[in-house]
């Protein structure tokens, strides 16, 4: 079965408790269960990680060649920081979805840069928690599209 591997990032274990006038009340087992359940509609399965660290992101990027089909991920904090994080997924050649749960755009200036939207096939922000969901199956579609139909 093709596979989706599903990365966030720094703070995003806390999601639940994390700011939830920002971020919601859902926690990252219920983000989990909602790739699941859109990945399986979409004819995908899942791996799912989450590090507060870099450099175990950046690892498990570069161990989805040959393992996954495409990538969606919410860096956290990274978006605005990481050169790494990007050279790592323009590195791998996989297609990949970035994931904003907040709008950045409406937050802090310093969010609302991105060092991986320029380059990334799919980009959902400030949709919640829900955004998850789209971003598979636009990712689906980019890499099958006829698995999305329907
Ligand atoms: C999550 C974070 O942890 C922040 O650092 C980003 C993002 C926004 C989100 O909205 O999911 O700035």
């Amino acid at each position: 079965m093709p596979t989706l591997l599903l990365l966030n990032g720094p703070n995003l274990n806390l999601l639940g408790t994390r700011e939830p006038e920002v971020y919601g009340t859902e926690t990252l087992a219920d983000v989990v269960a909602l790739v699941e359940r859109a990945a399986s509609d979409a004819g995908f399965g899942v791996a799912a990680l989450q590090s507060n660290h870099e450099g175990v992101l950046i690892d498990a990027i570069h161990d989805a060649r040959g393992t996954a089909d495409g990538i969606v991920i919410n860096p956290g904090g990274l978006t605005h920081t990481s050169v790494a994080l990007r050279d790592a997924l323009t590195g791998v050649g996989l297609p990949f979805a970035e994931v904003h749960i907040s709008d950045v755009h409406a937050r802090e200036e310093f969010r609302h840069h991105s060092f991986l939207s320029d380059v990334a096939d799919v980009v959902v922000v400030g949709e919640g928690v829900g955004g998850y969901a789209r971003a598979v199956r636009e990712l689906a579609g980019v890499i099958a599209p006829s698995s999305s139909r329907g």
